[in-house]
């Protein structure tokens, strides 16, 4: 698979695109086959992957923050069990997509390098501080539901490795976004004071849920191209509509209100209008100026410092390993 991923750096590194290339691989997408890692691709194409397959890794990996945070004040045995299952399944997302991006011959230390070094993004949510135990009942609910419907086209992408690693993130966010449902029914059926602890968390996460899908259409500098390639099948627009079309009910049958003055339901359309986003907010948490993005990547780091000999003992084990095979080799033959 390195190599094959070798040749297609190869490829783009031997001069201009020419023609006819690119129509096969822009009928290979029109078609609804997939891309693989050893067909040619455009430079472009292969770079767009990369930057969004890498930052989509880095926020399961940023997005285990919010909710570690609560593993250990989780209030019962049965959510800390649940809680503990859904941050690993987040460890496991970042492995799926750190492994799809290294099909196209980019090393995941170079990855890394990038997040901890604040050159590559990842999504705007996870500088927000889970304050409260509703956080992680509204993490589950919005957030999980907001990537859900932005990953489900995912796994039509027209890049294979990445489709393929979607369907299996897309079941367990599902189960993701259940649990954090049933966390906020539990809360606004409880007390007042539970019912208001929804409340306050909801009031804190909605606008920032809405912000996941990107900037608006029409500042979405990566839409065209990613469209005409299908990557992306719906656009950032459109997918916040739906999220809020789905979401408003759900909340209302919650008995929570929604933190926006301006949402009512547009009779004609069936579809819930919503007031605007605070888009400075946003552009503040991606220029790094987010709660929490400071102690985001200073924890990152500090991982990263504490895993370090736990990778040499791996690679020196390894090493190791391939020497004895070696020298066995040659006496197993005689
Ligand atoms: N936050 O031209 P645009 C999860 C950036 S994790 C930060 O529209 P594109 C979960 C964008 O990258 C959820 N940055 O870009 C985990 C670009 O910057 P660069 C993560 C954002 O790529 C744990 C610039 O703004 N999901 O599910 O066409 C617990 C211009 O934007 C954001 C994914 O990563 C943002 N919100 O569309 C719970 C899904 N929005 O790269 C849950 C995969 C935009 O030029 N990614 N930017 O420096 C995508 O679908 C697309 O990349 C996006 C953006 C829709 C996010």
């Amino acid at each position: 698979m390195y190599s094959q991923a070798l040749n297609v750096k190869d490829e783009q590194a031997s001069g201009p695109e020419d023609a006819a290339k690119l129509a096969r691989f822009q009928g290979i997408i029109d078609r609804e086959d997939k891309i693989e890692p050893r067909d040619w691709m455009p430079a472009a194409y292969r770079r767009t992957l990369v930057r969004q397959i890498s930052q989509h890794a880095h926020s399961e990996v940023i997005g285990m923050q919010p909710e570690g945070a609560w593993i250990t004040r989780a209030p019962s045995l049965r959510r800390k069990a649940a809680l503990l299952a859904k941050v690993q399944d987040e460890a496991g997302h970042g492995l799926y997509l750190y492994a799809a991006a290294e099909t196209m011959g980019v090393a995941r230390e170079e990855l890394y390098g990038q997040l901890l070094s604040g050159k590559a993004k990842y999504s705007s949510i996870f500088n927000y501080p889970t304050l409260s135990w509703a956080d992680i009942g509204v993490i589950g609910w919005l957030v999980d539901g907001a990537a859900i419907m932005n990953q489900i086209p995912l796994c039509r992408c027209s890049f294979g490795p990445y489709a393929r690693a979607m369907i299996r993130i897309c079941k367990e966010e599902s189960f993701h976004q259940r649990q954090g449902f049933e966390i906020m029914m539990t809360l606004s059926r409880g007390t007042p004071a539970q019912k208001a602890m929804a409340q306050d968390a909801l009031d804190r996460w909605w606008w920032p849920s809405l912000m996941m899908f990107g900037p608006s259409d029409a500042a979405s500098m990566h839409s065209a191209d990613s469209t005409r390639w299908k990557i992306k099948r719906f656009s950032n627009d459109e997918l916040r509509q739906k999220f809020v079309d789905a979401t408003v009910p759900q909340g209302h049958y919650l008995g929570l209100t929604f933190p926006d003055p301006d949402l009512k339901l547009d009779e004609a359309s069936g579809h819930w209008t919503f007031g605007a986003i605070d888009w400075d907010e946003f552009r503040r948490v991606l220029a790094g100026q987010g709660p929490c993005n400071a102690e985001r990547l200073a924890n990152r780091q500090k991982s990263e410092d504490d895993g370090a000999w736990v990778r040499e003992a791996v690679a020196a084990f390894a090493a190791k390993r391939r020497a004895q095979a070696a020298t066995a080799q040659p006496q197993a033959a005689e």
